[in-house]
């Protein structure tokens, strides 16, 4: 079950009644966990925990995040216990993104040749490390089976009423057979599901997939987010996820940014995690900024997130992200580090997760966010690790207790 809007509106107003109170004398700030809760109203405990102990750790450090890391790297595949962070650091990743691409289809892989079996084991394992696991999901259309890059059909008749609207349900009763198999040794000793961080529909105020813009109006993708989070919250009873809401920095304008930043937000009960997914000021090929004006506004995206996100009484992160082939050596310290030191409020960014490490031999080309073993940024990337502030596996204090 989802809270109601009155309870949740109340607690979110007076926090950002106090932020604004508080402004005069300072612009510092305030720490909000245990006065916001998740939007699930029967939240299971370790799915609690986990959003209470990532509201903990705002302004002291973040936890980094890896895609596939366990299941391929730039020079090896299907290698149990591999991971291309692990192989550099010698520590694996505190954050796992997965892509469900294909589970929609009932295939057997996603869409990057991930056995859903073993992805299963894989988020197993990094739950029992004391790892966090988010899942992604380039869905292909419910309806007309094009890819999630297709645009000539959006969401509108995926919603209640509409003639693929069956379809999006069976979707989602995939997910929620998914998330119900991961049961897992629970901090109190029982067995349970183990908490997700969800998040569904990303970079939508983007025009590259079938439920962005352009494809998709946005009371449609607000009414999409808003169905999916209620079906599998009361349809399907799942009380152990937390949703994150992720547009790209890319369409974003930072001179209104909060404004901006809510196309298509389907509102504080809907949301837990405000997420921003940014390789756009991190070396994007198609951004001509020079690296000064960059940084800048690097700091300013993720300055302003945690400062909307703070006045929600919500968790601010980078959800997606990074540095395509990492073609600068120094980019892990002297970008990402340096981006969330900026001030108090970057530091208020609680993880940062990159993007994936794609096969060189399986995709015939180079595309990866983590050094592999001899990259020139190799160095960089272990003093990163070594920074008090950046959190891996053997950093985590425990997340679901
Ligand atoms: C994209 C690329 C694609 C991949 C997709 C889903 O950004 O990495 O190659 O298929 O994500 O993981």
């Amino acid at each position: 079950m989802v809270r109601t809007t009155v309870f949740h509106g109340l607690l979110a107003g007076l926090v950002a009644l106090l932020t604004a109170c508080s402004a005069p004398q300072s612009d510092a700030p305030q720490q909000t966990a245990g006065s916001v809760e998740p939007i699930t109203e029967n939240i299971d405990p370790a799915a609690q925990a986990l959003w209470r102990n990532l509201h903990r750790l705002k302004g002291e450090g973040f936890l980094f995040g890896h895609q596939d890391s366990l299941a391929y790297g730039v020079q090896w595949r299907d290698d149990s216990g591999r991971s291309d962070v692990k192989l550099t650091t010698g520590d694996y990743p505190a954050l796992y993104g997965w892509d469900l691409g294909r589970l929609e289809l009932n295939d057997a892989r996603n869409l990057d040749g991930v056995p859903f079996a073993k992805m299963r084991d894989w988020m197993r394992d990094a739950y029992r490390r004391g790892g966090v696991v988010s899942v992604s999901w380039h869905m292909t259309h419910p309806g007309t089976g094009s890819s999630s890059w297709e645009t000539d059909t959006g969401a509108a008749e995926l919603l209640p009423g509409g003639q693929y609207h069956k379809d999006l349900r069976l979707a989602l009763d995939q997910f929620a057979a998914f998330a119900r198999s991961l049961e897992v040794s629970l901090p109190d000793g029982r067995t349970g599901p183990m908490p997700l961080i969800f998040r569904p529909w990303h970079e939508h105020n983007g025009d590259w997939f079938w439920w962005g813009k352009g494809p998709t109006s946005e009371e449609d993708y607000r009414a999409l987010w808003r169905f999916t989070v209620d079906y599998l919250a009361q349809e399907q009873q799942l009380d152990q996820l937390l949703f994150a809401f992720s547009p790209d920095r890319s369409r974003l304008n930072l001179d209104q940014f909060e404004s901006s930043y809510l196309y298509g937000y389907p509102g504080d009960d809907y949301v837990d995690i405000l997420g921003i997914d940014n390789y756009w000021d991190l070396g994007h090929s198609a951004n001509t900024a020079t690296p000064e004006e960059d940084a800048a506004r690097f700091i300013a995206s993720l300055g302003a997130l945690a400062k909307l996100a703070a006045q929600r009484g919500k968790l601010a992160a980078m959800t997606e992200g990074g540095q395509d082939t990492l073609f600068e050596s120094d980019f892990f310290t002297e970008r990402l580090l340096k981006g969330w030191q900026a001030n108090e409020w970057t530091r208020q960014i609680v993880y940062v997760q990159v993007w994936r490490n794609a096969n060189r031999e399986r995709e015939s080309r180079n595309h990866f966010y983590v050094p592999y073993s001899g990259h020139s940024a190799a160095d960089n990337f272990i003093e990163f690790h070594e920074h008090p502030a950046t959190l891996f596996e053997a950093d985590l204090p425990p997340l679901y207790e």
